[in-house]
């Protein structure tokens, strides 16, 4: 479905677990930084909005959205964390590098979470072009990175 339809901005908080006792790990590629920074401090932002505490979230970068596996693994590893949130940004070049490197990431977040038993959020933004990208980071069509606040916050009420 296509994500100008379906978005989790507006969200029903009021069957959130409680959080205060949670950990994160956030997840954030600096490739496309720009954007990627406005994705975490959306997720961020959010956690705290529903009750997480500052000191229980930390924060890892790493060089782009493929390295986002490995860093996600490193961090569900630890028993202290509860979720990992992993943001990126993808967009599609002349070249079919953004296959390779969604596929993979798509293939290899799922993986570390059912390694892992505990949420590990896709929150990587893959588009045609760098309007679309930009609507999603804080644009028009809200911020991908709350989404995947969002999603963790259902995920470990499940
Ligand atoms: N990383 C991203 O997070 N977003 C991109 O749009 C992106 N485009 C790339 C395009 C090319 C041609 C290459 C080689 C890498 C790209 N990367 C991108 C970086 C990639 O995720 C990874 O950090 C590097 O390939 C090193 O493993």
């Amino acid at each position: 479905m296509a994500t100008s339809l379906q978005h989790l901005d507006s969200y029903d908080a009021s069957n959130f677990i409680d959080i205060s006792a949670k950990r994160f790990g956030l997840v954030v590629a600096d490739w496309n930084r720009t954007l990627t920074e406005v994705l975490s401090n959306g997720a961020y932002e959010t956690l705290l909005k529903h009750g997480a505490v500052a000191e229980n979230i930390f924060r890892n970068t790493v060089p782009g959205t493929f390295e986002l596996t490995l860093g996600a693994q490193l961090l569900a590893q630890h028993d202290e964390i509860d979720a990992v949130i992993c943001l990126g940004v993808v967009i599609r070049g002349d070249t079919k590098h953004d296959d390779y490197i969604n596929h993979a990431v798509a293939q290899g977040l799922t993986t570390v979470g059912l390694k892992f038993n505990k949420p590990v959020i896709f929150g990587v933004v893959t588009t045609n072009t760098l309007e679309q990208a930009q609507d999603r980071a804080g644009g028009k069509l809200g911020n991908k990175g709350t989404e995947a606040a969002v999603a963790a916050i259902q995920m470990l009420g499940f």
